[in-house]
C-alpha cells in the first residue's frame, strides 16, 4: 500500500494545551507523524509519495467558507500586534449567547473553536492545507484503482466540524477524502472512525446525508472527550436518518469488548452496501496511551487491519490520534500490514 506524506506538518507545532487545569506541552506534536513514517519505511509498507496541490476547493466542499477564510488569515491578524506566540481560545459561544461572528481575531478564534487544546500557530495554515492535499491525493489513488492507501495526515481531522475546530483538529481530512471519493463516482461510502475519541466533526459534516454512513467506536462521552456528542441515540437526521452509528464503550472496556463493537460496525457497513471505506485511524486505543482508556496491544492492531480487509472494499486510511509516541508508528503500521495480510 502506498503512503501519501509531506514534511509540511512540521510547520504546525503547538506549544501547549489546557490540560488538568494547567498549560501542558501539546500531546499532538510533529514527532507523532515522524514515528509513523519511520515505521512505514522500516516495515517496507510501500512507496511514499508527496501530495499534489489541490487548492481550497476540496476543503470548501465540507467546511464553511467563513471558517476556512478565518484560518487563512488568522496568524497574520493575531501576530500583527507583535504576538509571536500561539493563540488559544478562552471562551465559547454557549447557550443563549448571540451566535454572531465577532470582528476581532480573538473573538473569532473563540467563535470557531470547541476547546482550548487546539492552538493557532505560525504554521497552522500551511500545515492544515498540506494535510488536506494529502487526503485528496490519497483519495485520487483509490479512484485510480488502487485497493488501499494510507494518508499520513497531521494535524488530525476528525474533531473538526463544518465550522469549528477542536481536539487538535482544524480541517477534517477524512471528510475531505470522503467527499473526493463521492465526487469521483463512489455512490455509497462508509467512514469508520476507530480513534479513542468520538469523531464529532465527521458526524457533524455528514449527519443529514445518506451517501455517507458514519460509524464511530469510542470512549463513552458520559466520561470522555468530546463529552457533548457521540451517544448511541445519534442516528442521523432528515435524509441522513439511519446513516450514523455510534458505539460508545465505557472507559476501561477490554479488548474483547472493543472487537465486539468492531464486529457490529462491520456488519452494518456490509448491510449498507458501501462501495468504498475511509478509516479514521486513531491509535489512541492503545493500552499505553497517556490520555485514553482502552487496552489494545500491538498485535490487536494487526487483527483490526485484517478484519477491515475482510470487508473487501477499496479502503483509504487517514491518520488521526495516538499519543504514546514511541508506539504509535508500530500500532498504525500494524493496522496497515494486517490489512494487506
Ligand atoms: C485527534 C484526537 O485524538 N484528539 C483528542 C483530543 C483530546 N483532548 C482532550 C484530552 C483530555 C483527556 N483527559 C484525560 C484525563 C486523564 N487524566
Ligand atoms: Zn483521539
Amino acid at each position: 500500500m502506498r503512503t501519501v506524506y509531506t514534511d509540511d506538518h512540521h510547520l504546525h507545532q503547538g506549544r501547549a494545551e489546557l490540560y488538568n487545569g494547567t498549560l501542558t506541552a501539546s500531546f499532538e506534536k510533529p514527532s507523532r507523524a515522524d514515528m509513523v513514517l519511520e515505521q512505514v519505511r522500516a516495515q517496507t509498507l510501500g512507496e511514499v509519495l508527496a501530495p499534489k496541490p489541490h487548492g481550497l476547493e476540496p476543503v470548501l466542499k465540507v467546511h464553511d467558507e467563513g471558517y476556512v477564510r478565518f484560518w487563512e488569515s488568522a496568524w497574520q491578524r493575531w501576530s500583527a500586534t507583535g504576538r509571536d506566540w500561539d493563540a488559544l481560545p478562552k471562551m465559547w459561544q454557549v447557550r443563549r449567547l448571540r451566535e454572531r461572528i465577532p470582528e476581532h481575531v480573538e473573538g473569532q478564534l473563540c467563535y470557531y473553536s470547541m476547546d482550548a487544546g487546539t492552538p493557532l500557530t505560525a504554521g497552522t495554515w500551511p500545515a492544515i492545507t498540506a494535510a488536506a492535499n494529502v487526503a485528496v491525493t490519497a483519495a485520487d489513488c483509490l479512484l485510480a484503482g488502487e485497493k488501499s492507501v494510507f494518508a499520513l495526515t497531521r494535524p488530525p481531522g476528525h474533531h473538526a466540524a463544518y465550522d469549528y475546530c477542536g481536539g487538535y483538529c482544524y480541517f477534517n481530512n477524512a471528510a475531505i477524502a470522503a467527499q473526493r471519493l463521492l465526487d469521483g463516482g463512489v455512490r455509497k461510502l462508509a467512514v469508520l472512525d476507530v480513534d479513542y475519541h468520538h469523531g464529532n466533526g465527521t458526524q457533524d459534516i455528514f449527519y443529514r446525508r445518506s451517501d455517507v454512513l458514519f460509524l464511530s467506536i469510542h470512549g463513552d462521552p458520559r466520561t470522555e472527550y468530546p463529552f457533548f456528542l457521540g451517544f448511541a441515540d445519534e442516528e442521523g437526521e432528515g435524509n441522513g436518518l439511519g446513516f450514523n452509528a455510534n458505539y460508545p464503550l465505557a472507559a476501561g472496556t477490554d479488548v474483547a469488548g472493543w472487537f465486539a463493537a468492531l464486529e457490529a460496525a462491520c456488519t452494518r457497513i456490509q448491510a449498507y452496501g458501501a462501495e468504498a471505506l475511509v478509516v479514521s485511524l486513531g491509535v489512541d486505543t492503545y493500552e499505553g496511551d497517556p490520555i485514553s482508556r482502552f487496552a489494545l496491544k500491538h498485535e490487536d492492531f494487526i487483527r483490526l487491519g485484517a478484519r477491515l480487509a475482510r470487508l473487501g472494499l477499496p479502503t483509504q486510511f487517514c491518520f488521526e490520534g495516538g499519543y504514546a509516541v514511541e508506539a504509535i508508528g508500530i500500532n498504525a503500521v500494524n493496522v496497515l500490514t494486517g490489512f494487506e495480510g
